[in-house]
Order: structure tokens, then sequence, then C-alpha cells
């Protein structure tokens, strides 16, 4: 791979990389869809027409990241690590809306699919830190109306966040590199194609070969705990040499 200190990176992360944290994926067969019906839970019509539903699955997501059990693994730990020492930019863009990438140090982050501690007002669309559970009952602090907050997450029909920061990187990247991501779900699907139109390198690192592997030039299978940190190892190595 011929990549030189300084060039740009882009790192695409997927459910894949908190697994091993403990974080379930959503289509492994022990994963989210094989217990809840995508239609019901992660889409705008399901909202509207079960509201407690939603919330309930998302206030138990809440609930599973605040167990101290759940940590940053080494993979999470490996991309803030090549943050703080490439000599140029990496950028994190994060499927995942947990938060193991910001605790594991990652600065330079977009959760493209939003965050699981925070929600959104209805009536005023300000984005608000939270932790707690939320009821069709619980009040907007902007509005004192019941009913008026949702999940801060990107639905399935609904256009994902920073998409423009997040084209204007893949047009500028040297190094593409997709983690943990099962390539099922777009637009973070089609990166790689984006990315290599605009001549970048591009790295699977997954388990399994994903639906779009093929796109990819190299590709490394197995745990994201031991290929990733395996990989950043092999990038800074160019730096110190
Ligand atoms: C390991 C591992 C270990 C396991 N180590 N690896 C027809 C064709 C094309 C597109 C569409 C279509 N019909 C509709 C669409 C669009 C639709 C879409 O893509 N649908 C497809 C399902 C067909 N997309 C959308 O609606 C998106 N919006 C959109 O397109 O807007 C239009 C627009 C875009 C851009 C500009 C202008 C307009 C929105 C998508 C929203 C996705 N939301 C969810 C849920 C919300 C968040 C939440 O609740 O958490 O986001 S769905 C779910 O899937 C979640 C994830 O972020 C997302 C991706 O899943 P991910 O991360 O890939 O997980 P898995 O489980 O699929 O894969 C895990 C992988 O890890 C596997 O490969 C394992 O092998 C691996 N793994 N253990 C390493 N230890």
């Amino acid at each position: 791979m011929q990549i030189k200190p300084g060039d740009r990176i882009v790192i695409l992360t997927g459910a894949g990389i908190s697994k091993e944290s403990g974080l379930d994926t959503f289509r492994d067969p022990d994963g989210i869809w094989a217990r809840h019906s995508l239609e019901e839970v992660a889409t705008p019509a399901g909202f509207a027409r079960n509201p407690e539903l939603v919330h309930a699955f998302y206030n138990a997501r809440r609930r599973a990241l605040a167990d101290p059990d759940i940590q940053p693994n080494t993979a999470h730990l490996a991309l803030a690590e090549l943050e703080d020492k490439w000599p140029g930019e990496v950028l994190v863009v994060t499927q995942n809306i947990d938060d193991l990438h910001e605790r594991a140090g990652s600065r330079n982050l977009i959760h493209m699919h939003g965050e699981l501690l925070k929600v959104r007002s209805l009536h005023t669309h300000r984005v608000l830190e939270w932790r707690e559970d939320l009821t069709v009952e619980t009040p907007c602090p902007d509005t004192g109306q019941p009913g008026g907050l949702r999940p801060h997450v990107v639905w399935f029909g609904e256009i994902p966040l920073e998409m423009e920061r997040i084209g204007e990187a893949l047009e500028r990247c040297a190094l593409f590199v997709s983690i943990g991501t099962s390539g099922h779900v777009y637009p973070a699907a089609g990166f790689v194609r984006e990315a290599r139109l605009f001549g970048a390198q591009s790295v699977e690192l997954n388990l399994e070969p994903s639906e779009g592997s093929d796109l990819f030039e190299r590709h490394q299978h197995g745990p994201a705990t031991e290929i990733v940190p395996a990989f950043v190892g092999e990038l800074l190595a160019q730096v110190s040499s």
C-alpha cells in the first residue's frame, strides 16, 4: 500500500467494531434485527404508529450502553491513537450510535446515523444530551409539551447527518478504510466507490467479506480487536521509519 505521512485517511466504522465491547450488531444471526422488526423500530412510520415501542427499544440500548462492562476495545483505541500520531487528517465516520469512539479518544468523528445519548425536539429541532429513559409523556424542555422528543438517530428513509462534510472528505482522502460493517446500508455502503473514484486506496477490515467486499483493493478478515490494531501499527510504522 502506497500511502505517505501527511496523506488524509477516512475510516468508516459499523456495528462490528463494537461487537467485542459487548454491543450487538444488526444483521448477524444473533443481531438486533433477529429480535426486533426494522420497520417497527427504525423508520419514521414505525415511530408514528407506536412511539412507546420505539422508545422502549432505544431506552434498552441506552441502558445497555451505560453498563460499566461496556468499554471501548483495542480497535476503538487504535483508531484514536492513529488520529493522535498520524501526521495528516484522520476522520472517523461511524454508523454507530454508541459513544465508544469518543470514549477511546477519537475527536475528528462524525456520527452519520446519530447518537444514542442525544434526543431531538420535534418542535424546535434542538438536539439535547440525554441519558434517561424517554416516554411519550416526557415533556420537551423547550416547549413543556409532552411527547415532543425523539431519539437523535437516523432511521430508514431519513437523510444521514453531515453528508456534505463526508462527501468532501471522501474526495480528498488518499486512503479509505471500512471496519465492521456489512455493506448493506446506503449511502455508507457507497462510500468506497466514491473514494476510489477520486483516487483513494481502499481497505476492508471485517470479520468476513462484506456485501461490497469486491469493491475494496485489500482485505483483512478477522476480529476487529486483532486486525485493526495490527493495521494501525502498520500505518504508524511508516511514520517512525
Ligand atoms: C465484525 C465483528 C468483529 C461482527 N470484528 N467485524 C434500495 C437500494 C439501495 C438503497 C436503498 C434501497 N431502498 C432503500 C434504500 C436506502 C436505505 C438503505 O440502504 N436500505 C438498504 C437496507 C437497502 N438507506 C436509508 O434509508 C438511509 N438514508 C438514505 O438513503 O437517505 C437518502 C439520501 C442519502 C444521502 C444523501 C441524500 C439522500 C438511512 C439509513 C439509516 C440506517 N439506520 C440504522 C438504524 C438507526 C441507528 C440505530 O438504531 O442504531 O443504522 S439501520 C442499522 O444498519 C444502523 C446501522 O448503522 C446500519 C449499518 O449496519 P452495520 O453497522 O453495517 O451493521 P451490520 O450488523 O449490518 O454488520 C456488522 C458487520 O460487522 C458484519 O459484516 C459482521 O460480519 C461484522 N462483524 N463482529 C469485525 N468482532
